[in-house]
């Protein structure tokens, strides 16, 4: 939108200050004096509310009576980040915010601290919705997210004397959330269980054994300087039957409030698997609640006050992309409601259905794909297992149609008869499916939905992921932000991250360059204060920052880091390398594990441990040092995105969809060693292959390995520093002298070591001298990471949504 419906902005500081003393006093019935710095947090995030209230409203009038189809965006995770900054942001208020709060008295820090991240995501795949919905607002398309208020986010972490995850719960919603607004009157009823029956007219009807509300709770959702303020609807589940009076005269009390436990138990928690869903009833509870709730949310919205909506015209009201397989009931759902609630025949429903629908897809692990058990479905949701059914034979009558061969049917099956295969619903039930990388999508189409690709090419598509440079670069790096804008002659760039090109001319300027070093120390020696008050750390930034951040997962194998961690320890402090040889560095980890990921959880203990060791150890005492700060949340990551030096994407190839996180280290200007899987690959596209360091097995070779029967214990057997490395995780280096603690991880590296870590050992470990030959030319690397920031501007959210709104959802911004 044009600069004259930017928010009216706004006010002075002088006014702001008045501001926030009116929420204060009159919503917080607190005075200047008494306030905390929680209580200001409360009442300057009401007042930026306030200020974006307008442009909501507005927003939300014309996604109604306006001609452009809307986007909902189903997702159970939304990875938002804390809300005040980008607010203040968007609302083109943050000066005014800094001054009011001091005049208030108040540090600036204390306040923006007093807000607990909403930690409503796993990782990646949550971040890029929120990512996806800062675009949106910030393009100006009409959209909605849709997700789930689960009143428990991801747990918070903490590490034991033994360096082992504790998973303490994520309290969030305890203190004052003033964000989030809880729309009672906008409630949907969903239903659970019971029976289908069939009508006199040979319809069919669901009589569900139990229901719940489901309360909407909304977040603004503001564009930057777009005038547009989307919505996030979360989705709160509330008991219908508060309290049974009856049971309750029985004196039966805590059965009284069965119900409420049960139906409130919907949203309680996030699950906290990452790529391996856990096939319980909760989840799928939680999946059809959020779903069904959004889809009658969305009738409500767009045919207002209808009784008898043209629903025929739904995919020209809205289209729904469905992220990954967790909302994919949905499409069963939109079938029974258009059939079941407003009457329409089977194949207007399913014409609608499959024009309405998207889906994309975030993983090549097989065992991420939700295979739900059809008993579960059919005791849950009895009406959409019989839809399932009747798509299936639908489907199946459809590639006999085609001359598909009965092998492939048989393969390609939606329902088996035991297990539905939630990918292959999506892929047959919406218009398009797509990758989160390119060379993710090529592996789609030629591995993981190889038949439905041969068979519905039209069907796939390509979008690699973004990320949004507001938050990212803006917020999270205000002095590199300051520089390029410096650099450019404008902040344009923040909405046309191309823009960036324009500093690559500035890579041979030694003045700019000296600059962008200048930045990069700042921002070390903040990360290092940071650390020091947060953690306790003492992290000295005159050392290479080299960072791995990322979930722990076997396949982006922080083994392969620690592994070579150890191997350049043992090689200092047994002098093999000089210690003037040595180019100091400090690595950060942050990675959390899935709770019930044993091995993931071991690696953990085993990088605490390794940390323990070698931060004591005066031999290598200022060469190298190793940290791993705990809890990683979007907070940590934009402290420390931009104090790194070097970024680790070091995943097996083929195993990573795409990585979010190589974007916002190399748009901060850090230099990446990574293997060729995911975004990798086009990042070091795009930034040259002279400014990337590459190493690893392609996914061919890799493929060639599994084929000719991998060996781990060669590789154990012919590089001897790996061979030391393995033999001081199981010689009780790490573990005060106990040779036990870490059997199983060294067993699973020397018999199965899935990932082949091994394999590429000596390759990583050889291009570490590479890295620090280049580390000891300040002014060239430096260059090659001002080229990264030049060359990343491909890899903004803005640019991942208008690659949707061309490709996939036929749509555009609000006029
Ligand atoms: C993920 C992929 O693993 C990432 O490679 C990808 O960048 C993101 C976003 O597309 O999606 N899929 C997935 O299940 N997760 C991803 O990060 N996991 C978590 O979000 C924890």
């Amino acid at each position: 939108m044009s600069e004259t419906t930017a928010p009216k902005s706004p006010v002075t500081a002088a006014q702001f200050a008045d501001e926030i003393r009116e929420q204060l006093t009159y919503h917080q019935g607190v005075t200047v004096a008494q306030a905390t710095p929680a209580d200001v947090y409360v009442a300057a995030s009401l007042a930026v509310r306030r200020h974006l209230m307008d442009a909501w409203m507005t927003t939300q009038a014309e996604m109604v009576n306006g001609h452009t189809k809307a986007v909902g965006y189903l997702s159970a995770e939304f990875l938002m980040g804390k809300q005040l900054r980008n607010a203040l942001l968007n609302a083109g208020l943050t000066e005014q915010f800094d001054e009011a709060v001091k005049e208030l008295g108040f540090d600036y820090q204390d306040v923006i601290d007093a807000e607990h991240e909403p930690g409503l995501g796993n990782g990646g795949l949550g971040r890029l919705a929120a990512c996806f919905i800062d675009s949106l607002a910030s393009i100006g398309v009409p959209a909605f997210g849709y997700g789930i208020q689960y009143q428990y986010g991801i747990f918070e972490q903490e590490f034991d004397e033994q360096g082992r995850q504790i998973e303490r719960p994520d309290y969030w919603l305890t203190n004052d959330e003033p964000w989030g607004h809880v729309d009672y009157n906008r409630s949907q009823k969903v239903s659970f269980g019971g029976t289908v029956v069939e009508n006199a007219d040979g319809t069919k009807a669901w009589k569900p054994a139990w229901s719940v509300r489901a309360v909407p709770v909304d977040y603004m959702v503001p564009g930057y300087k777009s005038g547009r303020v989307n919505t996030l609807r979360l989705w709160r589940a509330k008991s219908y039957d508060e309290f049974d009076l009856l049971t309750f005269n029985k004196s039966e009390y805590l059965d009284a409030v069965k119900p409420q436990v049960k139906a409130e138990n919907i949203s309680k928690i996030l699950y906290p698997e990452d790529s391996t869903p856990e096939g319980k009833a909760l989840r799928l509870e939680q999946q059809y609640f959020f779903v069904s709730a959004s889809i009658h949310d969305a009738i409500r919205v767009f045919y207002p006050g209808q009784d008898k909506p043209d629903l025929t015209t739904f995919p020209d009201k809205i289209t729904f992309q469905l992220n990954d397989t967790h909302p994919v009931i949905g499409i069963p759902e939109l079938m029974r409601v258009m059939i079941d609630e407003y009457g329409y025949d089977w194949d207007t429903a399913w014409s609608v259905t499959t024009k309405t629908f998207n889906y994309t897809c975030h993983t090549l692990l097989p065992e991420a794909l939700e295979v739900w058990p059809a008993s579960l479905i059919g005791e849950l949701l009895p009406r959409h297992l019989e839809i399932i059914e009747r798509i299936e034979r639908q489907f199946e009558a459809e590639l006999v149609a085609k001359g598909v061969d009965a092998a492939q049917i048989e393969r390609m099956k939606i329902y088996t008869g035991d297990a539905v295969r939630m990918a292959y619903l999506a892929t047959y039930g919406g218009s398009h499916v797509n990758g989160v990388a390119e060379l993710h999508s090529e592996l789609l189409k030629d591995v993981t939905l190889k038949d439905f690709s041969d068979t519905y090419p039209d069907k796939f598509a390509n979008v690699t992921n973004g990320v949004t440079p507001r938050r990212f670069v803006k917020l999270a790096n205000p002095r590199l932000s300051d520089l390029i804008t410096e650099g450019l002659g404008t902040d344009k760039w923040l909405t046309d991250l191309e823009m960036l090109k324009g500093l690559a001319p500035l890579a041979n300027d030694d003045e700019f360059v000296k600059k962008f070093a200048a930045v990069k120390q700042a921002n070390k020696v903040d990360f290092a204060n940071y650390a020091k008050r947060e953690y306790g750390f003492d992290l000295d930034p005159n050392t290479m920052f080299n960072t791995m951040v990322k979930r722990l997962h076997e396949y982006k194998r922080q083994s392969l880091k620690i592994l070579a961690l150890i191997a350049r320890y043992a090689d200092i402090k047994s002098g093999k390398v000089s210690a003037d040889d040595v180019m100091p560095r400090t690595v950060i980890f942050g990675a959390k594990a899935a709770p019930g990921y044993y091995l993931a959880k071991m690696t953990i203990q085993l990088i605490n441990n390794v940390a323990r060791v070698v931060n004591n150890d005066p031999d290598v005492k200022g060469k190298l040092n190793v940290y791993f700060p705990w809890n990683y949340n979007v907070r940590l990551a934009q402290h420390l995105i931009p104090a790194t030096d070097l970024d680790e994407q070091i995943s097996q190839a083929g195993k990573e969809a795409s990585g979010t996180g190589n974007m916002k280290f190399a748009l901060n200007g850090a230099l990446t060693v990574g293997t060729l899987d995911g975004a990798n690959v086009e990042i070091r596209e795009r930034v040259g292959a002279e400014n990337f360091f590459l190493f690893g097995m392609t996914v061919d070779e890799v493929e060639a390995q599994y084929a000719n029967g991998y060996n781990p214990a060669r590789y154990y057997e012919s590089d001897p520093r790996l061979k030391a490395a393995i033999d001081m995780v199981s010689d009780g280096t790490f573990s005060d002298g106990d040779r036990n603690t870490y059997a199983p991880l060294v067993a699973d590296w020397l018999t199965k070591d899935w990932f082949m870590t091994l394999a590429d050992f000596t390759a990583y470990a050889a291009i570490q001298g590479e890295i620090e030959a280049l580390y000891a030319q300040p002014l060239e690397w430096h260059r090659k990471a001002i080229l990264n920031v030049a060359n990343s501007g491909y890899f903004s959210s803005d640019r991942s949504i208008e690659d949707y709104l061309e490709r996939i959802w036929h749509t555009g911004s609000m006029a």
